[in-house]
């Protein structure tokens, strides 16, 4: 009776191991075939005249970053808080003003987006932050 019950351990012990090597090459298996799917699409180019591009400009640490940005005639520049401090962007230039709306009503995560039609220089500021705060946008 004690054999066989060893002989069962033994047995269980073994298919563990069995399967434990199995898993292995399953796991080994998959991620290459994970690797190997991955394909990078060149970026798409954008037409004559622009028009297609964005840019993304962070608010952090009471800064615009970048504070200068150079974009092309149509592109879109989107402002994002990403931290815990109200901002808000206000600006303009070549005759053209934008704003996110109300001083400091920028929190945490909102974003503004303003898509640049005329070529030139535009600078804006945070009105809570001015001037320390301040960035431009060159359109080319
Ligand atoms: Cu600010």
């Amino acid at each position: 009776m004690r054999k066989w019950l060893a002989l069962l351990v033994a047995c269980l012990a073994l298919g563990l191991v069995v399967a434990g090597c199995g898993g292995d090459d399953d796991d080994d298996g998959g991620g290459n075939a994970g690797g190997g799917a991955e394909e990078q699409q060149p970026a798409e180019t954008a037409g004559e005249g622009g028009g297609t591009g964005a840019a993304e400009v962070s608010m952090r640490d009471i800064q615009f970053e970048p504070s200068n940005l150079s974009v092309k005639r149509g592109d879109t520049v989107t402002w994002i808080n990403r931290e815990s401090v109200p901002h808000d962007v206000d600006g303009g230039g070549e005759g053209v003003q934008f704003s996110s709306g109300p001083e400091g009503g920028m929190n945490d995560g909102d974003r503004f987006e303003f898509t640049f039609e005329k070529a030139g220089t535009y600078d804006y500021v945070c009105r809570v932050h001015a001037p320390g705060m301040a960035g431009t946008v060159t359109v080319e």
